[in-house]
């Protein structure tokens, strides 16, 4: 049964409501404030839903400097109860980011999500080191993962992307008909009430398709896929996080073009822990894992054990990561830098004004 109350407001708890934020509240802020849930961001208002019901809130910059500050889909928000104007972001459980394309910041994406479905279809689009790279993101998150593989109606032969994910075994992987509802049970373990879900994958797999059905009824607008090499139109414009009936919250995104690693060597290293493994058997600590005799990783390409495309992904990506975290320490380093120039020329005409009056 669903909690709502009359005006199709939801319980905070429905909302994701945990004692983590609960306790992140003074008693003045109890009765001063209401916890809102950020649903989605638009350029100068978000949308936000809380015990009474959703409402549209503006927000200033003067509240929110840092880009990485602002609130983002997902955040829990307080809000004064008689200026309905945001006073502070409650610290979150979670947080995905990635670079942002062309720049030398990273970009939010969502917030306090629990579990994230990493969507595939069984098409010419399934791309293994796409699935890896989500998967670094996801485990430095610390997010509850499951595999879907969608279109399973549309293949003969589902066996081959099973078996491309066979060093996911520690992951649910579950293979599904989005437009057969039926076939989604299973997933409905990863959507109950209070969870707040995130579908990941590229435009046209069906993600959206998976919202409208795990919801019953069309939330988002789906369209089909080009024909020719199976890739998708890009119909979801805007991350939006969606109540559906009996169950959690789940966060329907554009398909990212590209989902550049921000620093996140922990999420990568744990994604890749089999390469760190045997990397650690070879015979020099500084291998490079090309021709250097006694490599352990290159012994195990050779006896088929690892795949060198793996191996090739997790370099790239190693590099990737290695490259953005020290571009994103710089940019820290130069606001921080502009910041104490920004003070010190305040500080200089405060002075000089108390000089000349
Ligand atoms: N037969 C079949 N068609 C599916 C399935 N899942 C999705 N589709 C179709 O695939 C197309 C793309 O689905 P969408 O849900 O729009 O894909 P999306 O991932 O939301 O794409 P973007 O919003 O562009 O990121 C639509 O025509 C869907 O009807 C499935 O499991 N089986
Ligand atoms: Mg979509
Ligand atoms: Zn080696």
């Amino acid at each position: 049964m669903q909690e709502n109350n009359t005006n199709g407001a939801s319980t905070l708890r429905q909302l994701g409501w945990i004692p983590f934020f609960q306790q992140q509240l003074s008693l003045d802020e109890w009765s001063d404030c209401q916890p809102v849930r950020v649903m989605a961001v638009h350029r100068s208002q978000l949308d936000v839903a809380g015990e009474h019901g959703e409402e549209p809130v503006l927000v200033s910059g003067a509240l929110f400097e840092d880009a990485l500050e602002k609130p983002t889909v997902g955040d829990w928000l307080l809000l004064d109860r008689q200026s309905r104007r945001p006073v502070r972001r409650l610290e979150r459980s979670s947080l995905f980011r990635r670079m942002a394309p062309g720049a030398r910041q990273a970009q939010l994406i969502a917030a306090n999500i629990d579990n994230v479905l990493i969507v595939s279809s069984c098409n010419h689009d399934f791309n293994l080191s796409r699935i890896e790279r989500y998967l670094a993101l996801v485990r430095e998150a610390g997010c509850r993962a499951c595999l879907v593989l969608t279109k399973a109606d549309l293949s003969d032969d589902h066996e081959q992307y099973i078996q491309a994910l066979k060093k996911h075994r520690d992951l649910p992987l579950l293979l599904v008909n989005g437009l057969d509802p039926a076939t989604l049970q299973p997933l409905r373990d990863y959507c109950r009430s209070g969870e707040t879900v995130a579908l990941l994958g590229s435009s046209g797999v069906g993600k959206s398709t998976l919202l409208n059905s795990l919801a019953g009824s069309e939330l988002a607008a789906t369209s089909g896929i080009r024909e020719d090499d199976s890739k998708g139109r890009h119909t979801t414009r805007h991350r939006a996080l969606y109540p559906i009936p009996d169950g959690g919250l789940l966060l329907d995104s554009p398909g990212m073009r590209e989902l550049g690693l921000a620093d996140v060597s922990e999420g990568l290293a744990a994604e890749f822990a089999d390469i760190g493994k045997l990397a650690a058997a070879c015979r020099f600590s500084d291998c490079a894992h090309e021709s250097e005799p006694g490599c352990a990783v290159q012994a195990a390409i050779e006896s088929g054990e690892l795949d060198e495309r793996r191996l090739r992904n997790w370099q790239k990506l190693e590099r990737e990561v290695a490259r953005n975290s020290k571009t994103l320490a710089e940019t820290r380093a130069d606001d921080r830098a502009f910041s104490q120039f920004v003070r010190k020329v305040v500080q200089e005409q405060a002075r000089s004004r108390k000089g000349g009056e």
